[in-house]
C-alpha cells in the first residue's frame, strides 16, 4: 500500500493483502477502443482470461474524479457507456479536480499501476510514432511515459495505423526495453509481423519474470518492458484486407482533419466498420492472449513483491 489517494477495488485489496499477483488492465481501450455494447463484455472477458491465468485484474480508470484499481463491473459499464474522457498521465489531475469520468490509456494505466504498485499490464497495442509524424508531431505520450515507468507491458507491439519502424526507434532512444515472446519480429498488433526484426526473445514468463528481478536487484534501469506478444499467423487480420483498409482509413483521416487524440479511436472505429467485425474479432483475441500471458508472468514473479510505493516523477 501507499499513501497515494488511490482507491483499490475490494477484489484488488484482498489480493494485496494475501500478495496474490495482480495485472494491470487499461480502460480505454474499453471506451475509446472498442464499440458499445461488446466493450462490456469483452471487458469481462479481458478480466476473466487473467483469473484463469492464475491473477487477478486491475482494470484502471477514473470515476467521478477518484481514480480506481480494479473497477467494479458497474463502473466498468459506466465508463464503456461512451461519455468518459480520454486520459493520459498530463491529463489524470486535471480530471481528478474538475470530477470526471475517465478511461486511461497505456501511459496513464502504466503510471498509476506503477504507483499502486502492479509491476504486470496488459494491453492490445501500445499508441507510438504516427504516420505523417514528422509533419504532425503526432507521438503517443505512451512512449515517453514507458521510459520512467517500470512495468512490463505485455502487448501485440504497437497498432498497424502507425509507424512502425519509427516508433521502435524512439522506444530505443528513450530507453525502453522491447523484446517478443517466442518471436524474433515484431508483431503489427492487426498483423503477426509488423516487418522488424527484434534484438531480444524472451521464451517463457519465467525467464521475463527473471528480467524483472534482475532489473530490480540492479537498480539502474527505471524504464518499461515491452513484452510483445503475436498473434499465430492463422489468426491475423488478412494482411490484403487489412492493408486496403488502413490507406482507405488515412484518407479518411486527413479528409476529415481528425487529429490529437481522436486519431486513434477514429482508425480503430473505421477498421471495426469497414472489416465488417473482423478486425473487432482479431482485436479482443489480440487482448485476451495477452492478458492470460501478462497472468502466467505476474504469477512467475510473485512473490518476489512488485515494487511498492515509488511515485512516477515529472
Ligand atoms: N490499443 C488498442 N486499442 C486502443 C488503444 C490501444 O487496441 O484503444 C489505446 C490505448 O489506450 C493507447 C491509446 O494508450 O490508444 C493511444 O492513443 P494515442 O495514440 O492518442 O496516444
Ligand atoms: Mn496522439
Amino acid at each position: 500500500m501507499n499513501d497515494f489517494a488511490i482507491q483499490y477495488g475490494d477484489h484488488v485489496t484482498r489480493a494485496r493483502r494475501d500478495g496474490r499477483p495482480v495485472v494491470a488492465l487499461e480502460s480505454t481501450i474499453i471506451s475509446h477502443g472498442l464499440p458499445h455494447p461488446d466493450n462490456i463484455r469483452v471487458a469481462g472477458e479481458i478480466e476473466q482470461a487473467v483469473r484463469d491465468n492464475g491473477a487477478v485484474p486491475a482494470t484502471i480508470g477514473m470515476i467521478g474524479g477518484e481514480l480506481v484499481v480494479g473497477l467494479s463491473p458497474a463502473q466498468i459499464e459506466r465508463l464503456a457507456a461512451g461519455s468518459a474522457a480520454k486520459l493520459s498521465v498530463r491529463d489524470l489531475a486535471v480530471a481528478a479536480a474538475t470530477g470526471a469520468d475517465g478511461a486511461t490509456t497505456v501511459a496513464a494505466t502504466s503510471a498509476v499501476a506503477a504507483a499502486a504498485g502492479i509491476g504486470v499490464f496488459a494491453t492490445g497495442g501500445l499508441g507510438g510514432v504516427h504516420r505523417e509524424a514528422n509533419h504532425t508531431f503526432d507521438e503517443s505520450a505512451d512512449l515517453n511515459t514507458l521510459a520512467r515507468t517500470p512495468i512490463v507491458v505485455v502487448c501485440a507491439g504497437v497498432k498497424s495505423i502507425l509507424d512502425v519502424g519509427a516508433t521502435l526507434e524512439r522506444l530505443e532512444t528513450l530507453g525502453v526495453a522491447v523484446a517478443g515472446y517466442r518471436t524474433s519480429r515484431f508483431p503489427g498488433f492487426y498483423l503477426t509481423d509488423g516487418g522488424h526484426d527484434l534484438y531480444w526473445t524472451l521464451e517463457s514468463p519465467a525467464q521475463v519474470a527473471a528480467v524483472l528481478k534482475a532489473r530490480d536487484e540492479h537498480g539502474v534501469s527505471r524504464g518499461a518492458l515491452v513484452l510483445a506478444n503475436p498473434l499465430p499467423a492463422d489468426e491475423q487480420l488478412d494482411p490484403a484486407l487489412h492493408d486496403a483498409t488502413l490507406t482507405e482509413g488515412l484518407a479518411n483521416l486527413a479528409r476529415d482533419r481528425v487529429t490529437g487524440k481522436d486519431v486513434t479511436p477514429y482508425l480503430l472505429a473505421f477498421f471495426h466498420e469497414r472489416t465488417a467485425g473482423k478486425s473487432l474479432e482479431v482485436n479482443v483475441r489480440i487482448i485476451l492472449r495477452n492478458a492470460a500471458l501478462a497472468a502466467q508472468v505476474a504469477a512467475a514473479a510473485a512473490p518476489a513483491p512488485a515494487p511498492l510505493g515509488f511515485s512516477v516523477p515529472a
